[in-house]
């Protein structure tokens, strides 16, 4: 086999009090990230999202074949059906449609303290629904049908940078996921060999949004990181 092309890499090199300033800020922000589940509808310019998906695009990933697509959802119509597909979901994993619940006692109990239930007013409200697609197969070109690997890997460290981006340019996020979600194949017209991952809802909060106070709890660096 002939040797790869390689390119030179550097990166501009920051004096270490810099860098550890910069990592502690960047921290900071990301820590006033909430899940938001009240969405203004007040419009949200199309460049930040398009920003955020070309951070989201530019995550590492399995051989590098970018296993994502990422469906913008801003129509009425779009998103009314998204709600309606997600909610009828959401009913029967709550119980809320008169049935024993899908969700088991003990799950339905770990949710207790976020106050969700199978309302989801938040799908039409929000100016964007951004549905995240992984695909199974797929490679670099479009029309290329190739294995794909570690690709729950790489969408999940893709969403990660969408969230850090829409969040770094001022927008409140949550990330949606109804269970099954096949339904958002058929309404983003997206092919059988794509499997939805979750909704990434963007806007700014309503005005009276409040998030759950057990959701500030975060675990301790000590409990979370240990050092060999
Ligand atoms: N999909 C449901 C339930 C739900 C599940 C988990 I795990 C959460 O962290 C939050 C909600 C809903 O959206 O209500």
């Amino acid at each position: 086999m002939s040797e790869p092309e390689t390119i030179p890499y550097t990166l501009p090199r920051l004096s270490d009090d810099e860098s550890v300033k910069r990592a502690r800020n960047l921290a900071e922000r990301l820590k006033q990230r909430r899940t938001c589940r009240w969405f203004s509808a007040e419009p949200v310019p199309r460049g930040i999202i398009e920003a955020a998906i070309a951070a989201a695009g530019s995550a590492p990933s399995g051989a590098n074949h970018q296993p994502w697509h990422f469906a913008v959802v801003t129509s009425p119509e779009k998103k009314q059906a998204i709600r309606e597909a997600a909610e009828a979901e959401e009913r029967r994993f709550y119980g809320a449609d008169g049935d024993s619940p899908k969700a088991s006692a003990e799950w339905l109990e770990a949710l207790a303290d976020l106050g969700t239930d199978a309302d989801k007013p938040f799908l039409e409200t929000a100016p964007y629904l951004i549905v995240v697609f992984a695909q199974r197969k797929g490679g670099i070109d479009e029309d290329e049908v190739t294995q794909n690997y570690y690709v729950g890997e790489s969408v999940g460290i893709a969403c990660g940078m969408l969230l850090t981006t829409l969040h770094e340019a001022g927008l409140a996020t949550l990330t949606h996921t109804p269970s099954p979600m096949g339904f958002l194949r058929d309404v983003c017209g997206r092919p059988e060999w794509e499997k939805p991952v979750m909704i990434v809802v963007a806007g700014h909060p309503a005005a009276d949004a409040t998030v759950p106070a057990k959701a500030l709890i975060k675990k301790p660096l000590e409990q979370i990181a240990s050092w060999l």
